[in-house]
C-alpha cells in the first residue's frame, strides 16, 4: 500500500470504530498502528490518543499559519516565570557566551553547542503565534536554527524517534515526536523581532514549536536528548505536562 492510501485505510478503520463502539477501542487501534502519545493510559488516555493519531493522520506535515509582518504584536505576552537561579544569573552576567546546549542520546555525534555554534547553522524566521492554554496569544517573529539542522550535525540516529528537550528551570522539560521535531518550523530561537530573545521570552535560547500550544515552547533550553522511548524519561509520560495534568500532545 502506498503512504497515502495506507493513511486513508487507518484513518477510515480509527474513525469507523470510533462511530461504531467507542473512543477506547477507535484508541486501541490507532495504538496498533503506532500512533499512541506516551501519555495514552491513565483515564484522560483514549482521548489523548484520538488527538494524536487524528492529528497526524489528517494534518500530516502541514505547517502552523504564518502572518504578515504588519500582524507583530505591539506588546507581546511574557508569562510570568518562576525566578532564575544562580546558575542562569552567572551565565547572564557572561553575556551568556558559557550557555551551552549539550546534544546527547541517539546521535553519532554528542556535542556542547555554544549559541555562536548554532548561530553559525543555517537561519530561519517565522512569524508565528504562542497560544497559551490560558486563553491568550500574540504573534511575532523568531529567529534561530532549525531543530533539523542541529540534529542533522549531530548525525540522528535512524532509530531515534522522540527529542526531549530541557530547560535550565528543572520542573520544565518536554518532548516531541520526530514530526515536529524535524519540521522546518521547529526552532531553536535566539532572536525575536529586531533583536536577541528578551530573558522574559526564553533568552538566550528557546524552542519554538509553533504547532503545539505554548507550554511545548520551553525557555532557556540546555539539553537535547534524542531516545526510541520515553518510558525513562521522568514518571514515563512522555514530559513535565502530563505530570501536571496537561496533555503530552498539544497540537493546534
Ligand atoms: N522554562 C520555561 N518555559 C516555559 C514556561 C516557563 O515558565 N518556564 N512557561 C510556558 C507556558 S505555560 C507558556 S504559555 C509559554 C509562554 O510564553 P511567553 O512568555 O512567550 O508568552 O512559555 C512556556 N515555556
Ligand atoms: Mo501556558
Amino acid at each position: 500500500m502506498s503512504a497515502i492510501s495506507r493513511r486513508k485505510f487507518v484513518t477510515a478503520g480509527i474513525a469507523a470504530t470510533a462511530g461504531l463502539s467507542g473512543i477506547a477501542a477507535a484508541a486501541g487501534l490507532a495504538r496498533h498502528y503506532g500512533l499512541a502519545p506516551p501519555d495514552c493510559s491513565g483515564i484522560y488516555g483514549p482521548g489523548e490518543t484520538l488527538t494524536y493519531a487524528a492529528h497526524r493522520l489528517l494534518a500530516g506535515n502541514s505547517p502552523a499559519r504564518e502572518f504578515p509582518r504588519s500582524m507583530i504584536s505591539k506588546e507581546p505576552f511574557a508569562n510570568e516565570l518562576a525566578p532564575l537561579g544562580d546558575d542562569f544569573k552567572r551565565l547572564q552576567s557572561g553575556g551568556f557566551s558559557d550557555w551551552r546546549i549539550f546534544v546527547d542520546g541517539m546521535v553519532a555525534h554528542p556535542a556542547a553547542l555554544s549559541l555562536s555554534d548554532l548561530k553559525g547553522l543555517p537561519v530561519r524566521s517565522q512569524i508565528t503565534e504562542v497560544v497559551c492554554e490560558e486563553g491568550w496569544s500574540y504573534i511575532a517573529e523568531w529567529i534561530g536554527t532549525p531543530l533539523s539542522e542541529v540534529l542533522k550535525a549531530c548525525a540522528l540516529l535512524p532509530q531515534a524517534r522522540y527529542i526531549v528537550y530541557y530547560s535550565i528551570q528543572r520542573e520544565w522539560w518536554e518532548s516531541v515526536d520526530m514530526a515536529d521535531a524535524l519540521h522546518p518550523q521547529t526552532l531553536l530561537t535566539y532572536a525575536m523581532n529586531n533583536g536577541d530573545l528578551p530573558v522574559g521570552f526564553g533568552g538566550p535560547l528557546r524552542l519554538r514549536v509553533p504547532r503545539q500550544l505554548g507550554y511545548k515552547n520551553v525557555k532557556f533550553i540546555t539539553r537535547l536528548t534524542a531516545t526510541d522511548s520515553l518510558k525513562k524519561f521522568g514518571k514515563g509520560l512522555g514530559s513535565s505536562a502530563p505530570e501536571g495534568g496537561y496533555a503530552w500532545y498539544a497540537g493546534i
